[in-house]
């Protein structure tokens, strides 16, 4: 039995509440040493990892590991929001009491990390003095070592942020046991996985993976659900899967912030890293804050919506990002970065790494080169032959300081004013490239029927299309009808309202299915039309589902778009949308308690685009 007095006491612990959970957990896991970490530690428990190889070299100062090959991703259908009030029960948080999940979970715990060490994190979700500092310390309680040099770059690490807080009993208790993952029954139907977020407890226990938002509870459980709860019963904040970015211009002087949500894997670290295109770049520059998660309040002083970042670092999807796609994200893994590396394709002989679309090609030779579940590429047979070298969710880890397009005050106390809220997802027809909608509950109400193609970032299919209500559906934390009231209270309080607007990258050609628009850095041109809009210096082209740019006020200066591609996205199919509005009733209808407000809008919408002429 680990002597955890002792630890806490030599790593300065104070917290009395604290030591009172690490003690009880301590106990219950069977744990057999305690450690309490600080970012301090980082360099020794890299060696330490090199050493027992759970990380493996990858080039001056970066890191490769590789998580077991049925733990690769965020598991949805294991994933519950508890608490102690049947009323909290929504669509998709999968609620259950708090009265049965918490001894389910203790029990799969209980003598679990035997033999292991447990290490202590104690971590702050948001810049140090933020108004919401409140919400964000945490303490995560891991038995595996790789989450915590992860933890050490996702989230602002130490024990000053525990021990001085102002009410000593507020932080998250954040518990992650890994269990034996080659008996857990992943994906059959004796899985034994749970990751349950206790909402009103403030108490995450997640048992049964050691991968991404399964494990790193500060990021998605603490930052996402728990932020959200936390959020919504303290009636002050939003807790949402947004990036948020500075546009600064050049010739006014002026900066506008924008934030906006993506489902999963779908483009929202791209845009955040966004270099503006090379025809605009003299006047524009985009500087990133975050690029997965934002909180959003009203500041009482001054009544403006107000965001931050309530991340260290960046947790980026691997696939596709190469020089061209996102130059500024290969700039942030570079040698001496410490960048973490996980399940893309590693080559041992000269610690290179490789992902599908780094370049267009796979290394012609493939001396050395192992797939992510570590086979070499060279013994691979016929069948395998085609079989991709990196997992499709394979990630990279670096803290926001080695972003090179960083915001100078990203970890400023104050948080940053917002502009605009913007929505998107993958969709492959009927979504234009750009849509501003004025109107709060419209906005909203265009948010809780965001519909994309899933992807990667969690188990199950890719390409199906699917409703992901403010990018927020693996993350709903209580019932969607209250979440959609409490946003429309929280925006609706500012004084000065934000402008809302979709926006759709992966519109595709129906007969040859390439890409309407060529995405990435030109992503800024519509946002600029956007901000244009909302000051009122463009028009743009009215339809029931929002303003629309007309082709001469979208800035194309050095972009050559065939004419029928722009006349595509700068419009509006009447007959599919009309098919989707019965789709969204249905949707809508799913949810107890949507707010009146959002009724309202939807048959607005559907009104206007019967009489719509086109
Ligand atoms: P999470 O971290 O899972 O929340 O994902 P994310 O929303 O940050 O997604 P990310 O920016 O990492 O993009 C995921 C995938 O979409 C990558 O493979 C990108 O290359 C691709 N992608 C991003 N932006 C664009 C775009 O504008 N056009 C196209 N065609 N692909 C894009
Ligand atoms: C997502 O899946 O939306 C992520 C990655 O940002 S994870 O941390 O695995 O949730
Ligand atoms: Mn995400």
């Amino acid at each position: 039995m680990a002597d955890v007095e002792a630890a806490l006491d030599a790593a300065g612990l104070t917290n009395p509440h604290v030591r009172d959970y690490v003690k009880y957990y301590a106990e219950l896991t069977g744990a057999e040493r305690v450690e309490v970490v600080t970012a301090a530690d980082d360099d020794r428990l890299i060696a330490e990892a090199l050493e027992a190889g759970e990380l493996e070299p990858a080039g001056e100062g970066r890191y490769y590991s590789r998580s077991y090959h049925k733990d690769t991703a965020r598991s949805e259908e294991r994933t519950i929001v508890a608490t102690n009030d049947e009323k909290d029960k929504g669509v998709y948080n999968n609620w259950r009491p708090a009265s049965e999940m918490k001894p389910l979970l203790e029990d799969r715990m209980r003598g679990a990390s035997k033999g292991k060490t447990m290490y202590v994190v104690p971590y702050l979700m948001s810049p140090p003095g933020n108004e919401l500092a409140p919400w964000a310390a945490g303490v995560e309680l891991t038995d595996t070592r790789t989450v915590v040099l992860h933890m050490i770059r996702m989230a602002r690490v130490g024990v000053e942020h525990i021990n001085e807080l102002e009410d000593q009993n507020s932080f998250v208790r954040a518990v992650h046991v890994t269990g034996d993952l080659e008996n857990l029954g992943q994906g059959t139907p004796e899985d034994q996985r749970y990751f349950v977020t206790i909402g009103d407890e403030r108490t995450i226990l997640h048992f049964g993976s050691s991968y991404g938002g399964n494990a790193l509870l500060g990021k998605i459980a603490h930052g996402l659900r728990q932020g959200a709860y936390d959020g919504w019963a303290s009636k002050k904040f939003l807790a949402e899967q947004y990036m948020l970015i500075g546009i600064h211009d050049k010739e006014t002087g002026k900066d506008y912030h924008v934030c906006g949500g993506f489902p999963s894997a779908s483009g929202k670290t791209n845009l955040a890293m966004m270099l503006a295109p090379d025809a605009l770049g003299d006047r524009y520059h985009v500087s990133f804050y975050g690029d997965d998660i934002a909180w959003l309040w009203v500041d009482e002083k001054t009544g403006r919506l107000m965001g931050m970042n309530p991340e260290y670092g960046v947790f980026g999807v691997a696939k596709d990002t190469n020089e061209t796609t996102n130059p500024t994200a290969l700039k942030s893994v570079d040698p001496g970065t410490k960048t973490i590396f996980t399940n893309v394709a590693y080559n041992p002989k000269t610690q290179e790494v490789w992902w599908e679309g780094r370049t267009p090609e796979p290394p012609a030779d493939v001396d050395g080169w192992l797939d992510w579940k570590g086979n070499p590429i060279a013994e691979r047979s016929e069948a395998e032959k085609n079989d991709p070298w990196a997992h499709p969710n394979s990630r990279f880890t670096t803290t926001l300081d080695n972003v090179p397009n960083i915001a100078q005050d990203y970890d400023a106390a104050a948080g940053v004013p917002i502009d605009a809220i913007i929505f998107g997802g993958r969709t492959r027809d009927r979504e234009p490239l750009v849509r501003a909608i004025h109107d709060l509950a419209e906005g909203v109400y265009d948010g809780l029927t965001l519909g994309a193609e899933a992807t990667f970032a969690a188990e199950g299919v890719e390409g199906q299309l699917r409703y992901d209500p403010m990018s927020n559906r693996p993350f709903m934390a209580y019932g969607e009808g209250d979440y959609a009231q409490h946003y429309l209270d929280v925006v609706g309080a500012a004084k000065e309202q934000p402008i809302f607007a979709h926006v759709n990258w992966f519109q595709r050609d129906p007969e040859d299915g390439h890409f309407l628009w060529p995405g990435y850095r030109e992503n800024l041109r519509p946002l600029l039309w956007l901000l244009q809009l909302k000051n009122g210096e463009v028009k743009g082209n009215r339809t029931p589902v929002g303003i629309l740019p007309t082709e001469e006020e979208l800035n194309l200066d050095g972009l050559d778009l065939p004419a029928e591609d722009l006349q595509r996205i700068l419009s509006i199919d009447k007959e599919r949308w009309q098919q989707e509005m019965g789709f969204r009733e249905e949707h809508l209808k799913g949810f107890e308690r949507m707010p009146e407000a959002i009724w309202e809008a939807h048959r607005r919408v559907a009104a206007e685009l019967d009489q719509y002429e086109g």
